[in-house]
């Protein structure tokens, strides 16, 4: 005979069941009332990595959902996620847009999909490991106590980024001075992925209005959030360069980061553009 639950485990599990029961009625947008958190995950040509990504954020047994926006990637990662949401039907989600658009409006894509379906903590997350997936129970641990958005911070103690080249920890821990120069925003890792939003920052936000694409997206959000007065806190991760499938950085993504945040800076100046 197995044991009669706790006191604490039965109020526990009748809160859930009115929550669910409220929220089946309410929200009928979403497929699980009982999650809260969204992980997107944009990507290109991941085929070497979905399967593995999508599994490990489930294998956290922590009710996140997962959506994907791929950009009708040949290599056929949206087909193998399609595979996969047999097995994940509540859970697991694909948004599939017509051609490679860059990241940023992926993103934005999956914001909007995600604040139409009311989930509170929303993420971003690279599909190519460099953020670890058991990371994300401590960003959205800084969102439940104080961050109104959390970033999981390269450069908080030190420099924790593992298999980098030499010129790339110089290019990306520059650009975290430059960007700190120029918008004046106290943190240390602002051309950051792997965050947490609290869905009001993203409601807060001009979505509409945030064109960039790469690095410099990473930092218009975040400095966004920042002019609105929203609580930023890092916390501290380990980024490790992706194993498998190819780095889609370009000059390109750099050029944009170097001359986006000043025309960023000078459109927050004059308020322009949702700033
Ligand atoms: N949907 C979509 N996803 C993209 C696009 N470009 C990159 N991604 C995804 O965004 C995530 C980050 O891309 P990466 O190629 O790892 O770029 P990065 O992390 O800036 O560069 P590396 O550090 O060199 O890996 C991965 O999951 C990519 O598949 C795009 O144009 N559209
Ligand atoms: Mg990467």
């Amino acid at each position: 005979m197995g044991r009669l639950p706790s006191t604490k485990q039965t109020i526990k599990m009748l809160r859930y069941f009115t929550i669910d029961f409220i929220m089946c009625y309410f929200c009928p947008n979403r497929s699980d009332a009982m999650a809260e958190s969204l992980v997107i995950i944009p990507t290109y040509n991941e085929i070497e990595n979905i399967e593995e990504i999508i599994r490990a954020v489930f294998a956290l047994d922590k009710g996140f959902h997962v959506l994907i926006v791929d950009d009708n990637s040949p290599d056929g990662t949206a087909e193998q996620v399609r595979s996969l949401q047999k097995m994940f039907p509540r859970q697991l989600f694909l948004e599939v847009r017509r051609e490679k658009s860059g990241l940023g409006t992926a993103y934005i894509h999956g914001f909007k999909w995600a604040i139409d379906r009311q989930y509170d903590y929303i993420f971003e997350m690279d599909a190519d490991f460099s953020h670890r997936p058991s990371d994300l129970s401590r960003l959205h641990r800084a969102c439940l106590n104080n961050a109104d958005v959390a970033i999981g911070s390269r450069y908080k103690r030190g420099v924790n980024v593992v298999n980098w080249p030499l010129y790339r920890i110089l290019l990306s821990y520059g650009a975290s001075f430059y960007v700190k120069f120029i918008t004046g925003m106290k943190i240390h890792d602002p051309t950051a992925g792997f965050v947490c939003y609290k869905r009001k920052v993203l409601e807060t936000i001009d979505l509409d209005s945030v064109k960039f694409i790469g690095y410099a997206f990473q930092i218009e959000m975040k400095y966004r959030a920042y002019l609105k007065k929203f609580r930023l806190e890092e916390v501290s991760i380990i980024f490790t360069d992706r194993e498998k499938g190819k780095s889609k950085m370009s000059s390109a993504i750099i050029w944009e980061a170097v001359f986006g945040v000043i025309s960023m800076k000078l459109r927050s100046l004059f308020k322009k553009n949702g700033f």
